[in-house]
Formats: C-alpha cells, structure tokens, sequence
C-alpha cells in the first residue's frame, strides 16, 4: 500500500467513526494522483466505488487464501471470512454511505458562512471526489448515479469555487458552461436557492417565506410541523431559522466572481420575486400541488410585514428545539442535512467560540467518509447498527456459524450497547416518541429509534440467543420486551409501520412539499419494509417469550399482515421505499408472510409474487434493478445483474418456498461463480434510496445479503450446485 494511506487510520469509539490523517504533511497533488493511482476510479466504469480504502487498511496484513469456491458451502465460508476480517473491535461493520450529491455543498456552505476552514487535506480530497462525479455534460446529478441537475451542478461548482478551485480549470469551465446552457443559476429548486442565500449569491427575497411561526401554532392542528416527517421538520426547523435572520456571508471578490459566473443576468437585474417560482424542469421530480401556491402567496404576504412578537415567539421557540435536539443526539443531528445547517444556527446564536458551535463542528467529522473516489459526506452518521444487525442474522442464519462465534459475539455487544436505555430530553415538548428499548440506524449517541431498526436489533439479538444458546445474553427478556412495547407502540391504525414515528398527520398533507426533488417528505406513512421488519420482530419474539403480551403481539402481527397484503401490486410485487427496488420489498414482504406460514403452498399472494421474482430473473440467473425503478416506479432492469438483488430474490423465493428449485439454482449458481477469489463480490449498482428520487451506497449489503442468501440455500437444499467457472 501506498504510504499515504497508511496515515490514515479510521478511528471508532462504540460506533462513532472517523477518518483521521496522521500525516505530517499534505502531500502535493502529484503525490495524492500516485496513491490514488493504486486504486483506479472511473465513474463510466461504475460510478460506485467499492470502499477500497477502508478494505486495503482493514485487510493489510491478513491472509483470506485467494481461491475459487467450488460449492454453495465452500462459497458462504469464503464470504463470511472475508466479511469477519471487516469488522472492527468495537463489533460493528462500517462502511461507505455516500451517493447524495448535495450534502458536501451544505457542509461547505456551513464552514464558509461560520468562517471554519476545513483541514487543507479534506479539501483536496473533496475536491476530488466532487470532480470524480461530474458528469460527462459537465454537471452533477443529485446522487452518484443520476443525471446532470442545477440543483446538483450549481452547489457543486459554487462549493467548488469556494474549495479554491478557479473558474478556468477545464472541469470548472464545464460546469459553468453546463449552469449558462441550463437557464443559470436561478432555476435551482428551493433548497438550492437556500445555500445559495446563504453565500451571498442569491437574494433572500427569492425565497419563499419559510414562516417559523408555524411552530406557535396550536398542536392539535392537523398541518402542525410537529406532525411532518421527522427529517422533514428538522431540516425545515434550522432553514427558517436562518431564514428569518438572513443570514448571509458578507460581498467580497470571490461572491461578485461567482455571481457573474452562474447567473446569466446581472445580479442587480435579476427579478428575484420571479425567481421563487423558477425551477429547472431537469429537477422536478415532485410538482408541488397548486395549493401550496396559495399557501405561499399568504406567506410571502405576510413576510413583508411579519408581526414583531409573534416572530420573536417563534423564534425563541425555534431555538429551544434546536438546542434540545443537538443535546439529545450529542450535535450529531439527526442527519446530515440539518447537521451543518444547526451548525450554521448555532454559530449565529451562541458564537463562533461557543461550546455549542465548537461540538457540532466536531461532528462534520462524523460524516465524512473516504474511498477511492475520494472523501465524501455519508446520508447519515454511518449504517453501523442496521449493517450489523443484518450481518448478524445473516451469520447465525449459517451452518459454519460455530465457527464465527467470536465475530458474532463482538457484534453482539455493539448491538447490545446500542440499545437506547432511556427517553432522551424533554421529549413531549420536541415532538418525540419515546425511545426506550428502541434501536437506532447508527449508533446509539444519535439516539433516535427506527421502527425497522428496533425490529432488526431484536431479530439479531434473539438470532443469537438461538444460534449460540451458551453466549451470555447481555441482552435480557426485559429489554427484548422494551423492544416489543415500543414496536407496538409504534405501530399504525392501517396496521403497518413507518419510519420513526406512528403517523401523525393525514397522507393528504404531502401537498405541502415544497422540494421539487423529493416525494413523500412531509408524512411518516406506513411503509412495506418497515412493517415487514417489525411483523418478522414480533412473530419472533412472541415464539420466544409467549408470555408477554401475548394477545397484542398477535393481533399486531395481523394487522401488520393485512397491511402487507393491501400494498401487493397487481403484478404480485411490492415496490421499495428504501432500497432498490421491487426484489427490495418483495423479499421484505415474502419473508414476513412466511413467519404466518404463508407461502406458495398455500398463498396465492406468495405465489404471485414469486411468480413476479421468476419474470424478471435474467438469462445469466442474477436479478439486476436499475434505481430506476424507483423513480419511474415500474420494474426496470439494470443491464448487469447485481449480487444484491440476486440475493434478494432469491431469499424471497426461499422464503415462500417457492416451488421452482432451478430458479434459486441458477441464482445461487450465478453468486458462486461471481465471487470474487478473495470472498468478496464487485460492487454492482447503487441499493439504496430516499424519498422516491435521490440513491444512496450500502457497501455491506455486497457481501452481507449474498451470504444470507448462500446461508438459507446451504442450510435447506438438496441440490448440490458447482461453480460454473471451475
Ligand atoms: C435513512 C436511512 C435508514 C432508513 C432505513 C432504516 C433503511 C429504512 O428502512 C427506513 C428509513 C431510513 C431510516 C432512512 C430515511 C431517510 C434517510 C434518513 C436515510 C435514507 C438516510 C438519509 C436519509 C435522509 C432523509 C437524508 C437527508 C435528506 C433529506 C431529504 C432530509
């Protein structure tokens, strides 16, 4: 390996994950292209990286016997070494979360506006990676794999004049020309011509009124912004308070520079009432609903003369939740988003050299990941606790688990310390569930509990407790049961599940999404993966402690499956939320209805959606989803088949015992054949997905998902599948 790389180290404290550079000094840019050299990064390629760095650093050193393996056994085990080898002391598997490409732009935005430099090397290396993803046109999609934007192209061009790189650099003219032939810089959607507000390149009156005093506003009402989408209200709880504060960097040379260079009429000129409305048609994903129009009119009409002491209510309102929220999640936030926008209010509140400030600058380091395409901002502070609950179950699930007892007894206590103990804060007042018992995506500082998280946690948990009945269980029947209470009460009157809160307002009240790029942003609805998670959590846990609840958890786990059965497509699918896409879901759905005892035995539905898996199996016996199908919501085949997706298929088929044996034999048959010689698969398309349009990198699941899948076929088969390639 490259000396630079061995300055680096990924440093973890009970999950929390940083990149830290050791080096003395920065190396110059011919030094930094050699080490790249070492790794080759081409985004026509595949614009996913494969998490390289973090690989090379992990496996220096170890020897995983470079072999092809000739059986479906022989392939898991080579699978679960090279995957054990991943995982650090703590008991967690990191990994690359990146794919969103508007995240680096807000930290840059936030360490601008608060005049906190990034580290010469995080910028360089940034640099790098913002270069690495522009696209051929010479713009930037909203994620790693989509097409040019203005939302994409403008913030990454301005957050890459802001790095210091000038506007004649051959890539930066690119941009510029792409942003001119695009309708310039003022057609950016709304949260765009926020950051742009803030760096003095756009005019605040552009916006429309983010109005904070909604916050004041009885509770009971049904459009209460106590009642969106967690990530909704607390990205739009920070914006309006930067928002009512106008808060914007001062005119200097560089702001008139790029001024000049993304808009294309004078700035003075520019009719900035008009350019509220003004949103590029290659960025519209979600029309907003006319009747937001007339919300905004009202707004925007107040805004003009907004009234003193309301707005001073609201505001100090605003920045009670603001501080509680960054005390109950230690300044992580819950994600990246309001992150480094809280980051930006606390430094216009508190000061510069406040303890608040100074923590929340520490944590942009908590979100920054490197990889051989460079150093990027994960979608959240890391997938530490749903990667390794997933890995977990996938290692119990085998029959070479004994083997992996130490593995899974570190993962074990990571899971085990990142069960949340309490109710963090004032929880009523900011709107929060309570948490106890619950699990969180990442680690447990961030604290807040997911639905299908807590049901993971718990199925790993109770995974181990059978696989290995004489590992001590550090987690006992009375914090199985917290985590039982709070499944149910979170689950929903449609009797499905959604993210991290029951739902709280009617489904109607999407018409209030402002963002053009996302849907489903302002309600919390129930959705089919998280709902499957927590009847496959319940059923479990009811078969393990009876006793507990009994009549409740089952009639739970009814409703949930009757909410199951209410999403099936015609065609015999479900369609993903947040993965891609429909094998995504319909594995989720096929296991929970097998926990009833539902399959293709007895099932029509099960049946139906096997058959859907089978249509859509390519030639080479892999499944490959384009993410696509998640936008466009239709199956859309990807041209290669991915390991992930075989995997998932192929585990949904396995669930409804499917009665096509050669349809799981050519799948497992195409997983053996694609391992690669050290254990690990290549790194097909992008898995993951948000709010319908914007993609987002689960490096585990390349490895964890594949295992799982060879596990339940080694475990249950007769057939004995070769690799094709020996
Ligand atoms: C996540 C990550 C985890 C994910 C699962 C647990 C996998 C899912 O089953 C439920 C939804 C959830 C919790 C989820 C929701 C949306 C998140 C938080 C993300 C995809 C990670 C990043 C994304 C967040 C919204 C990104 C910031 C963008 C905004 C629009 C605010």
């Amino acid at each position: 390996m490259d000396d630079f790389w061995k300055d680096w180290a990924l440093s973890t404290d009970r999950g929390r994950q940083r990149w830290q550079f050791k080096g003395t000094e920065v190396p110059g840019d011919e030094e930094l292209e050699r080490a790249f050299a070492a790794f080759r990064f081409d985004k026509r390629k595949n614009p996913n990286a494969s998490d390289l760095i973090l690989r090379a650093l992990r496996l220096d050193g170890k020897d995983l016997g470079e072999r092809d393996a000739d059986t479906a056994s022989a392939a898991l085990r080579q699978g679960m070494e090279y995957y054990a080898a991943l995982q650090l002391d703590d008991g967690h598997w990191p990994g690359d979360y990146g794919g969103p490409l508007f995240l680096l732009p807000g930290l840059v935005t936030a360490s601008v506006v608060t005049e906190t430099p990034l580290p010469v090397i995080h910028r360089k290396l940034i640099a790098r990676y913002l270069f690495n993803h522009q696209n051929e046109d010479g713009g930037w999609g909203l994620h790693i794999e989509g097409r040019s934007t203005a939302f994409g192209t403008v913030l990454n061009y301005v957050a890459l004049r802001f790095l210091g790189h000038g506007p004649d650099h051959k890539a930066m003219r690119r941009a510029q020309n792409w942003i001119r032939e695009h309708g310039g810089a003022t057609s950016v959607p709304p949260w765009g011509k926020f950051y742009l507000s803030l760096l003095n390149l756009y005019s605040w009156e552009g916006n429309h009124s983010l109005l904070p005093e909604l916050w004041t506003l009885p509770r009971w009402l049904p459009f209460h912004p106590g009642r969106h989408w967690c990530h909704a209200r607390l990205v739009y709880l920070p914006m309006s308070y930067c928002y009512a504060h106008r808060i914007q960097i001062p005119e200097s040379e560089l702001v008139a520079a790029i001024r000049e260079e993304i808009h294309l009429l004078p700035y003075a000129e520019t009719d900035w009432r008009k350019s509220r409305d003004e949103v590029n048609g290659l960025d519209v994903h979600h029309k907003p609903h006319p009747f937001l129009a007339a919300l905004h009119f009202l707004s925007d009409a107040y805004e003009r003369n907004p009234v003193k002491a309301w707005r001073g209510k609201a505001l100090a309102f605003i920045r009670e939740y603001l501080d509680a929220e960054d005390e109950q999640t230690g300044y992580v936030n819950l994600g990246p988003v309001n992150q480094v926008i809280n980051s930006i209010a606390a430094w216009h509140a508190h000061g510069k050299d406040s303890a608040s400030f100074r923590k929340h600058h520490d944590r942009w380091f908590d979100y920054l990941w490197l990889a051989e395409d460079g150093m990027k901002m994960n979608g959240y502070n890391g997938s530490q606790l749903w990667d390794t609950a997933f890995a977990t179950q996938a290692f119990c699930a085998s029959r070479h688990a004994p083997d992996f007892s130490a593995t899974v007894r570190r993962a074990y206590g990571y899971i085990a310390e990142t069960q949340i103990q309490e109710d963090g804060g004032d929880g009523e007042r900011f709107f929060r569930h309570p948490s106890t018992g619950g699990w969180p995506f990442s680690t447990l500082e961030h604290s807040f509990p997911i639905t299908d998280c807590t049901a993971e946690g718990l199925l790993a948990s109770l995974a181990i407790h059978e696989a290995f009945p004489e590992m001590e269980p550090s987690i006992g029947p009375e914090r199985m049961a917290l985590a039982a209470d709070l499944i149910l009460s979170l689950q929903n009157r449609d009797g499905g599940w959604a993210t991290y809160e029951p739902t709280r307002a009617p489904k109607w009240l999407e018409i209030l999404n402002p963002t053009f790029i996302f849907s489903d942003i302002i309600v919390d609805h129930s959705y089919t993966e998280c709902s499957a998670s927590c009847i496959r959590a319940l059923h479990r846990f009811h078969r393990c402690y009876p006793g507990h609840q009994p009549r409740q958890i089952e009639r739970a786990i009814d409703e949930g499956v009757r909410f199951l059965l209410s999403q099936q497509r015609e065609d015999g699918s479900w369609i993903g939320s947040w993965g891609v896409c429909f094998t995504y879901a319909t594995w989720f759905a096929l296991e929970a209805l097998s926990t009833q005892g539902k399959t293709c035995r007895n099932s029509p539905e099960a049946k139906a959606a096997c058959d859907f898996l089978v249509s859509k199996q390519k030639d080479d016996g892999g499944w490959g989803e384009s993410y696509e199908s998640c936008v466009e919501r239709r199956y859309i085949q990807h041209e290669r088949s991915n390991a992930v997706n075989t995997a998932w298929a192929a585990l949904g088929l396995m669930a409804a015992q499917s009665p096509d044996q050669e349809a799981i034999d050519r799948a497992i048959r195409l997983l053996i054949e694609r391992q690669q010689k050290n254990g690990d698969w290549e790194q097909g398309s992008i898995s993951g997905v948000f709010n319908a349009n914007c993609m987002i990198t689960y490096a585990s699941y390349r490895s964890v998902f594949p295992i799982w899948a060879l596990a339940n076929y080694d475990g249950n088969s007769k057939s004995e599948i070769r690799n094709p390639k020996l």
